[in-house]
């Protein structure tokens, strides 16, 4: 069974937006409650809506896919809510770390609006706002999951995945320092932590993982290790995605404009492009990768397409589709993980599969 056998995709994003009017206003009046006045609340409903909305919701949609593939039927009303609010509460994970993320980046838009600091006077109450974006998720927890066994685990998932979130931007930023050009630190292994890091944790694992809590399944156990594993691979595809799309993409279509290259970012793009290029071609790339100058850019992206790094990077897709597929198709349907079925990663990979944003 598919994930599209169980709920038509158009409708379930109807449903799982249908969840967001109620946990915003679950959201809102816990600030009044705490004594929140006017002023605050007008702040944080914006904060909360430009912030939050507007993007694929990718990630939020997957915990609700999930529990229905695990399940294997049509979500109830409760089970589908309890989940939505797994699902809205990983996008407002992705909310908190994109507000930090474009401020580290220099971003200038972000899902075609300006990011979020470059907001009239936001500027840098933006971390504050992030921070507060962070809170929340707590706040919708405690509310709706208070009470229930599985509590505890959900909330240590999110504690754990916030952590390694930030693991994965600390390596970001230090791998690619904003005045040390230094092409030799750029390795594949290294690539791959941050990728992991940065992108796995929260956006593949983190979705599948929640579904697998509500399902029952403990996170001590085989299940999620085998889980965790997939997670990777397939966050290390979605993030080299990324990083192609960082420097291919056309920002009407993404929303964004791409900073990879003037930000000394290792990227995707990059690494791949060292390893094909000849010592001329390694030298401009030495010369002008991670520098300001809109020439510098031009350059760097003449080299790119001079190694080939589209029919690399459609080469790459296929196989790592090929790879996981495979790594999906050998889950074990065995005693050591009972209830994990592959439905949900195949799911999540077709969602990857050719995206151009
Ligand atoms: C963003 O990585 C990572 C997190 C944790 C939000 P990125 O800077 O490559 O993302 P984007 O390309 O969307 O700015
Ligand atoms: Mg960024
Ligand atoms: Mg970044
Ligand atoms: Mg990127």
């Amino acid at each position: 069974m598919t994930s599209r056998d169980v709920t038509p995709t158009s409708l379930n994003h109807q449903r799982f937006q249908n969840a967001w009017p109620i946990l915003r206003n679950d959201i809102l009046g816990d600030f009044a409650t705490k004594g929140m006045p006017g002023d605050a609340i007008d702040w944080y409903t914006k904060n909360l809506e430009y912030n939050t909305l507007g993007g694929k919701l990718l990630r939020g949609r997957a915990v609700v896919d999930s529990l229905a593939i695990l399940k294997g039927r049509v979500l109830t009303d409760e089970e589908y809510f309890q989940a939505a609010v797994l699902g809205w509460s990983v996008e407002l994970l992705q909310a908190f770390g994109l507000v930090a993320d474009d401020i580290m980046d220099q971003s200038l838009t972000r899902r075609g609006h300006p990011c979020w600091y470059k907001v009239g006077d936001v500027g840098l109450r933006a971390i504050n706002d992030a921070c507060i974006l962070e809170g929340t998720i707590f706040i919708l927890l405690k509310k709706h999951f208070r009470g229930r066994d599985d509590y505890i685990e959900i909330v240590e998932l999110f504690r754990e995945m916030i952590y390694r979130t930030g693991m994965g931007q600390l390596l970001d930023v230090l791998t690619g320092p904003e005045h040390h050009v230094d092409l030799e630190k750029f390795s594949i292994e290294r690539y791959r932590l941050i990728a992991i890091h940065k992108s796995a944790y929260f956006s593949i694992y983190l979705p599948i993982a929640l579904a697998m809590l509500m399902h029952g399944i403990p996170r001590e156990s085989p299940a999620h290790e085998a889980a965790m594993q997939i997670s990777f691979s397939l966050g290390e595809y979605g993030q080299v995605q990324d990083d192609f799309i960082d420097f291919a993409g056309s920002p009407e279509h993404t929303g964004k404009v791409g900073t990879d290259i003037v930000n000394n970012k290792c990227s995707w793009c990059i690494i791949t492009a060292l390893a094909l290029s000849k010592p001329e071609q390694r030298r401009v790339l030495e010369e002008n990768y991670g520098r300001k100058g809109v020439e510098n850019e031009g350059r760097v992206r003449t080299v790119f397409e001079q190694v080939g790094l589209r029919e690399q990077y459609a080469a790459y897709e296929e196989e790592t589709y090929r790879r996981v597929t495979r790594m999906i198709e050998a889950i074990p349907d065995d005693e050591a993980a009972p209830a994990l079925k592959g439905g949900v990663f195949k799911a999540f990979l077709d969602k990857l599969y050719k995206r151009t944003k």
